[in-house]
């Protein structure tokens, strides 16, 4: 290996993922960090680590000049931009040519040749490569789009040149909507990619997304390493990837495959690149798009290849040849990795910021279970970066194997100070569509609202936990303050339930969703009998060694981790969060400022929509306006019936964190 010292231009789990190859091969490696991430798991993981600017990422991790000169400063002899930021920039891979650095990436024309999907699509329909039926033309006027689309057939997507996220994409039924789709596309696309040119395509019905790994070298030789299926995607947003796809056989995957290096050998392509298909119902395939970069969801390749994917960039920067020719290329089993995301499905994914109070992921085992994380416990999630807190990815021999394994691991999550999809991830894994393998780019929008219900689910066992929970964490609390006291025999440090006209029972009262559930506690032996929902059962318990709490619960051995925060217990048994607000009066004045509607920007940003009108009756779940922050859209919705007294911002307005957007009065308590 000539690469001696590589500069990681990137942050968090890929930063971290890159830098565990490269120390394997003997490579130093340099890390950089912005001022928000000084303490960050990537800089600690890396050999030497540089400061490139201020926390936003204009101003650091997309700063080229920041980043060349962090390379020239620590004698860094390649870079590695990971995914996103820079690494589809065409002008950076160019100034890292420039300074004498080998980018680990594709030739920048690779990677101009595929920015654009027009220009794109026209290369691989010239060699051969499968393009879904449509209009990429350079006329771009309202004529033209017409006489595509009446030689198409409806429906058609309207799509922006540049896009990418679903920015600029419109449904079009029938001729009497073409024109006014064509105007809102195109201004959207002006608006988002500073580019207003749009192509058509004939609209696939619940379409699949497949995506081809492919790589090459510079001798010339190209190969494929399977498929991925993206399918599982949230608002254009992937949440859930696998390799192989579901029901794809091998004469397809072949089919593709070579679809795949016939579209890298089109372009001189030299690296790690993805070729993204759509497939329709029949399996019939077409070209989307090509990724000139490592993807976020490379592990599951490589827990079906057994092959690093970063050590093959690597080589390949390095000049070396492919260690594989297609036919040594063997996928065994099944993968499935699922993204943990810092983000609230139960308040429409709003992104969550906030300290990560806990964090506990299943133990990785090297073959069946694996985490790529950027973050330990302790770290915060920011406004400035990707809310992603981990990847999770799991390998089994067979597909109905892999997603029970993945559902286990799921379960098996601990993410404490951040609302997360943790749980959501969990009802899919558990979905039986998901598990039957009947998945498409529609699953999650037509299975929403059970998915939000099954994360929701209350379970007997956890609720004795919390419980168990309660009543250790006040019998330590009397035991401390006995020793304290100087009284270790006061009664009124008892925890056995002596009290004074109590008689020795007790109600706790957990917050369950929107209910209340009550416990009550008779001390019983050296334990308590718990009665809730009609039933009553032996409980007792200790705190272990690791925070955990051993009980015996209903004559059955159980261990569980119970974590306080913000006025609520988060019990981890195994099967996911199961969250239980503290019945405490010193926490009803939360409760009611809550009440009272002061409905707050629950980050910075700017307000798209004001959806209603002063004075407006709305009921609980209404929305009520539109945020836009961290590049995504948010809708504040009304948190219960009632009424919109007044609005503080308009349509346009910047508004900081916690800034008050709505007043807002509840009808009822
Ligand atoms: C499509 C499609 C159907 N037909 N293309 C492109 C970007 C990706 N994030 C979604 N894309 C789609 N491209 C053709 N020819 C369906 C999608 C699609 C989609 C389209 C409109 C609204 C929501 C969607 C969700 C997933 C996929």
């Amino acid at each position: 290996m000539t690469i001696r010292t590589l500069l990681v231009a990137n942050r968090g789990e890929i930063a971290c993922r890159i830098v565990r190859t490269a120390r394997r091969l003997g490579i130093r490696t340099v890390a950089v960090y912005s001022e928000a991430d000084r303490q960050a798991l990537h800089v600690a993981v890396a050999d030497e680590a540089r400061a490139i600017g201020p926390a936003p990422a204009r101003e650091s991790y997309l700063s080229i000049p920041a980043l060349i000169a962090a390379a020239r400063d620590s004698g860094a002899d390649a870079v590695h931009p990971g995914y996103g930021f820079l690494s589809e920039n065409a002008g950076f891979a160019d100034a890292c040519r420039e300074a004498g650095l080998s980018f680990v990436g594709p030739p920048p024309a690779a990677i101009r040749a595929m920015g654009s999907k027009s220009e794109a699509k026209a290369l691989m329909e010239k060699s051969g490569v499968p393009v879904v039926p449509g209009y990429h033309g350079a006329e771009q006027g309202a004529k033209a789009f017409a006489r595509a689309t009446e030689r198409i057939g409806y429906p058609v997507l309207i799509k922006a040149s540049a896009g990418g996220g679903g920015r600029g994409m419109r449904i079009v039924r029938a001729p009497g909507e073409l024109a006014a789709a064509l105007e809102s596309a195109r201004r959207e696309a002006e608006s988002a990619f500073g580019d207003d040119r749009l192509l058509v395509e004939k609209y696939l019905d619940r379409p699949r997304h497949i995506e081809i790994q492919i790589f090459a070298d510079s001798q010339g030789h190209a190969i494929h390493l399977g498929e991925r299926d993206c399918s599982i995607q949230r608002r254009h947003q992937k949440v859930i990837e696998e390799a192989p796809a579901p029901g794809l056989d091998a004469a397809r995957r072949a089919t593709m495959g070579q679809a795949a290096v016939a579209a890298a050998k089109a372009i001189g392509y030299v690296g790690a690149g993805t070729v993204e298909f759509i497939a329709d119902r029949s399996g019939a395939f077409h070209f989307m798009e090509m990724n000139t970069r490592l993807q976020v969801e490379h592990p599951v390749t490589e827990m079906v290849t057994g092959l690093d994917l970063v050590e093959w960039q690597l080589r390949v920067a390095n000049g070396e040849a492919l260690a594989l020719t297609q036919d040594q290329v063997r996928l065994s089993g099944h993968a499935i990795e699922a993204r943990l995301y810092a983000e609230d499905p139960a308040r429409g994914f709003l992104p969550s910021t906030g300290r990560l109070v806990h964090l506990r992921f299943p133990a990785e085992d090297g073959r069946h279970v694996r985490v790529d994380t950027g973050v330990r416990a302790g770290d915060e999630v920011s406004v400035h970066y990707d809310p992603m807190i981990a990847k999770l990815v799991v390998w089994d021999r067979d597909r109905d194997s892999a997603v029970a394994r993945l559902a286990r691991a799921l379960g098996e999550c601990e993410i404490v100070g951040v609302a997360n999809n943790a749980a959501f991830l969990g009802a899919i894994a558990a979905q039986r569509d998901f598990a039957a393998g009947e998945t498409d780019t529609f699953f999650i929008a037509r299975h929403e609202a059970e998915l939000l219900a099954a994360q929701r689910e209350s379970d007997p066992q956890s609720l004795a936990f919390a419980a168990v929970f309660v009543l250790l964490e006040r019998a330590r609390e009397a035991e401390e303050a006995a020793s304290r006291s100087g009284d270790p025999h006061s009664p009124w440090h008892r925890t056995d339930g002596w009290r004074m006209n109590h008689a020795g029972s007790r109600t706790l009262r957990l917050g369950d969703g929107e209910q209340t559930r009550e416990i009550t506690v008779a001390y019983e032996g050296d334990g308590w009998r718990l009665g809730f929902g009609g039933a009553s059962v032996p409980a007792r318990g200790r705190f272990g060694a690791d925070g955990g709490i051993e009980a015996e619960i209903d004559g059955a051995r159980l261990s569980a981790r119970v974590v306080r925060h913000g006025g609520e217990l988060h019990v981890f048994a195994g099967r996911g969060v199961r969250r239980y607000a503290i019945d405490d009066p010193l926490a009803l004045g939360g409760a009611l400022e809550k009440d009272s509607g002061r409905l707050s920007a629950p980050m910075p940003g700017k307000v798209l929509k004001v959806l209603v009108s002063a004075g407006q009756e709305v009921r609980r779940g209404t929305p009520l306006l539109v945020l836009e922050a961290m590049k995504m859209e948010h809708t504040i919705a009304a948190p219960k019936d009632g009424r919109v007294k007044e609005i503080r911002f308009a349509a346009g307005d910047q508004v900081v964190e916690g800034a008050e957007l709505l007043v807002f009065e509840a009808t009822a308590p």
